[in-house]
């Protein structure tokens, strides 16, 4: 396999910054990517080179095939890492990097679109032993053989599409009645989504966790299971709070479903690094397969943290042809990973992505804790993409040590210019059922009315007199002559008072 010394990196914000920080550790050139909308993004100066790829709008940019593979050969590149989202499980982009000759970081193409099949993949999974959801594995063509098939399966059933993936074209059927109707707004949304309208029946699982195994698989046909994420805590199939490992997994429990996780990456072929989507039933160890992810995840840090591996530097390393580093023998899980997504969303207004400008950003650290980010103060947060804005990790000992160092590693972060999730993961991170582990998919639906109402919002009061403190000898500073700007050392604690009074009146005003 031809020599690699520089990777495209096909993305933006924190995770494109992810990527440039393994191959600078692999001893590998960076080439960065960047919109219109991105010219001022830390991942840009994080590389050795920078293309600008179009306007804001990521069709015109981030999902530019023909821009993306013309950036990799103009700065000789010999490889392309897609991150997630954008490209990275399209099949056909996949097909065209190695069509021009270039490596793509990831699995083959042919395993991409196996599991991109949601029929065809419960097809493979059976047949290589993997447990799955009761329900077809064929599309069913109308309601009426919806209908015999959740007759035979039992009350209530989804029907899902065929090439969906994250929840579009799914409708819950509750009793026959329902069936037409449900069939049709499915069909109709799933046609416009993936420009597919087929769907197939699973029966419906009650209050399920959602586990994923992590997987890696080299070109040396070797294939190992890097345990599992915990994922149950999301809202409208956008995770907000993962974590490493799961209070419900005997290490029993583990093995059989990190073995599922092999022998499904095994039955497509899979190379690089993938992720086995499993919906958990409560009080028990019986264990489902949802689908595949083909790509680094957003939460793969929890996995990092608690196994001690770089998963995006062993990704490297397999897209190279190397063997991977990691051996099955070895991994053991040691501590508790736990991540909040910080998002540019309104916890408090139904989740309402937000824009502005980061006119201050105070970042988290000390011990044990990771801020992987994608701005910095300065940017600006737009529309035309994700909210994602960090992502904030922290490991610990045990789960409530990590759980307590997550609370102290919140209340040091301070954002001010936009609102953020950031105070919604403190209320969630104090609730009794949480800090039990008493968890499922549900559970944000079921607790957000008490969690989310409006009102005053201390947590956040001490972090906001520190922005305006700051702030306030900012404008300070740049009203008086240079010679004063320096705080004169007989009066140190003055600006820290005025600030803080001038903290209480903008936090009214947010
Ligand atoms: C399910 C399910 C219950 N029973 N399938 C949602 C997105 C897609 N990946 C599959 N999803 C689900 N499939 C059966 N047979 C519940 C969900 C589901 C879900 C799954 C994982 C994480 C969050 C979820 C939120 C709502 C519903």
């Amino acid at each position: 396999m031809a020599q690699i010394t520089r990777v495209l990196v096909a993305n933006r914000g924190e995770i494109a910054l992810r990527i440039i920080r393994a191959c600078h550790e692999e001893g590998l050139e960076a080439v960065a990517v960047y919109s219109h909308a991105d010219r001022l993004s830390p991942h840009v100066r994080a590389a050795e080179l920078a293309v600008p790829i179009g306007p804001a709008p990521a069709i015109d940019s981030y999902l530019n095939i023909g821009r993306l593979i013309e950036a990799a050969r103009a700065t000789g590149c010999q490889a392309i890492h897609p991150g997630y989202g954008f490209l990275s499980e399209r099949a056909p982009f996949a097909e065209a990097v190695a069509r021009a000759g270039l490596v793509f970081v990831g699995p083959p193409p042919a395993a991409i679109q196996a599991m991109g099949d949601k029929v065809e993949a419960r097809r493979r999974m059976q047949a290589a032993g993997v447990p799955i959801v009761p329900g077809t594995t064929q599309a069913v063509p109308d309601a009426r053989r919806a209908g015999d098939a959740a007759a035979r399966l039992g009350f209530p059933v989804l029907l899902k599409a065929v090439a969906g993936g994250g929840g579009k074209g799914m409708r819950l059927v509750r009793e026959p009645g329902e069936l037409e109707a449900a069939f049709q707004a499915a069909e109709g949304e799933a046609l416009r989504a993936f420009g597919a309208g087929d769907l197939y029946v699973e029966k419906y699982l009650l209050r399920p966790r959602h586990i994923e195994i992590q997987v890696l698989a080299d070109t040396r046909g070797r294939i190992v299971a890097l345990g599992e994420r915990e994922c149950s805590i999301q809202r409208r199939h956008q995770k907000l709070i993962e974590e490493a490992p799961s209070v419900a997994l005997s290490p029993a429990l583990r093995r059989r479903m990190s073995e599922a996780a092999t022998a499904a990456a095994g039955a497509v072929g899979y190379v690089s690094a993938g992720t086995i989507e499993f919906l958990l039933a409560p009080e028990e160890s019986d264990f489902y397969f949802l689908e595949m992810n083909t790509r680094l995840q957003v939460e793969h840090p929890v996995t990092e943290l608690v196994y001690g591996v770089d998963i995006v530097r062993e990704q490297l390393r397999i897209a190279a042809g190397q063997p991977m580093r990691v051996h099955a023998g070895t991994l053991h899980p040691r501590g508790h990973a736990i991540e909040c997504r910080i998002t540019a969303e309104d916890p408090f207004a139904d989740f309402l992505p937000a824009t502005g400008s980061l006119r201050y950003l105070r970042v988290p650290s000390g011990p044990g804790v990771r801020w992987d980010a994608g701005v910095e103060q300065g940017n600006d947060v737009t529309l035309f993409y994700d909210p994602l804005l960090a992502k904030l990790v922290v490991w610990g000992e045990t789960r409530d040590v990590a759980i307590e160092r997550m609370r102290r590693a919140l209340r040091e972060l301070v954002i001010v210019g936009l609102p953020t999730s950031q105070a919604f993961y403190l209320r969630v991170l104090e609730e009794p059922s949480f800090r039990r582990g008493d968890i499922d998919i549900t559970y944000l639906e079921r607790l957000s009315g008490a969690l989310l109402a409006p009102g005053p919002r201390p947590e956040l009061l001490r972090p906001l007199a520190v922005a305006a403190a700051l702030l306030a000898e900012e404008r300070r500073a740049a009203a008086q002559p240079p010679e004063v700007a320096v705080r004169p050392p007989d009066r140190p604690t003055t600006w820290v008072v005025e600030g803080r009074r001038e903290g209480l009146r903008e936090g009214l005003r947010q």
